[in-house]
């Protein structure tokens, strides 16, 4: 695992460097979602790629950017999902954006995740493993990552981060988010996820959703790239992960870039979502 650990940082870093100062503009491809891919896009997965062929251990890798699996070393144990580079729609506009990075042993299904790296891209690069514990890193002048600390959700948060097209929320589902705000909640939502998942985690707790909508009936962020991960990350800090009714790490998806409605938060607030879908 480790190993694995090394070479995503070392794609972090040049990613990072890509972002700073490489063409922010968009190529002429279209990948398997339908999204025009950027330079930059195109640029991460290769680097990330790049980078995972030398690991021995890694068998076979799935990127957001393309369609299949791309077989690694027959003799490896971890496939791993990553989403190069996601939110990078916030990229022209200079905000945050992020890697995702699940490492799964016998096959890409939520019970088979083993770990789950995230890299932010922000003022400064940081970079968060989730395994037993969840540890917080940050890039130094010298271009290593530090430990910062551990982290862990506190039971109940006071950020709320609502995803998806408001007007096609069900009515349960906006009962509920006003309700969040009416007990005194702070909106924070970036349109990155990482970011925005980072904030919540980093500030204590709280929701992030993305719901299943009129215009996405099966939500929009992809299982094996970006929520399985996510909930990884979240139950391992103490908090909790769900589609509204099941555990995200329950489900098992058929296709690499299926999609599911996600909530993350701390206890009381996963909770509180549980009661509004039950309904
Ligand atoms: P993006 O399309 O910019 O890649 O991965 C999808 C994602 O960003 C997430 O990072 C983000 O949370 C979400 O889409 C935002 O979607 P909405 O604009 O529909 O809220």
């Amino acid at each position: 695992m480790t190993e694995i650990y090394e070479a995503i940082k070392r794609s972090a870093a040049r990613i990072k460097d890509a972002i700073a100062f490489d063409d922010t503009g968009y190529s002429e491809n279209i990948n398997s979602t339908g999204d025009t891919q950027l330079k930059l896009d195109i640029k991460s997965d290769l680097i990330i790629e790049e980078e995972f062929a030398k690991v021995a251990c890694i068998k076979e890798i799935v990127s957001e950017e393309k369609e299949g699996k791309t077989p690694l070393h027959v003799e490896g144990i971890y496939s791993i999902g990553y989403d190069p580079l996601d939110g990078s729609s916030l990229i022209d506009v200079n905000l945050s954006v992020g890697s995702i990075f699940g490492i799964y042993e016998g096959g890409f299904a939520g019970a088979n995740l083993k770990a789950a790296v995230y890299v932010v891209y922000g003022p400064r690069v940081e970079l968060v493993i989730a395994h037993e514990n969840v540890t917080l890193y940050r890039l130094n002048q010298k271009g290593e990552f530090v430990f910062i600390k551990e982290i862990t959700l506190g039971v109940k948060g006071n950020l709320n981060a609502p995803g998806a097209t408001q007007m096609g929320w069900e009515p349960r589902h906006k009962a509920m988010i006003d309700a969040i705000f009416a007990d005194g909640y702070r909106l924070r939502y970036s349109g990155g996820m990482v970011p925005d998942l980072h904030q919540i985690l980093l500030k204590g707790g709280g929701l992030f959703s993305y719901p299943a909508t009129s215009d996405v009936p099966k939500g929009k962020l992809r299982m094996i790239f970006e929520v399985f991960p996510f909930a990884f990350v979240y139950e391992k800090a103490g908090g909790a992960a769900i589609n509204g009714k099941t555990r995200l790490l329950d489900l098992t998806p058929s296709h690499p870039h299926d999609t599911t409605p996600c909530f993350f938060g701390s206890q009381t607030e996963i909770e509180r979502v549980k009661q509004c879908y039950a309904k």
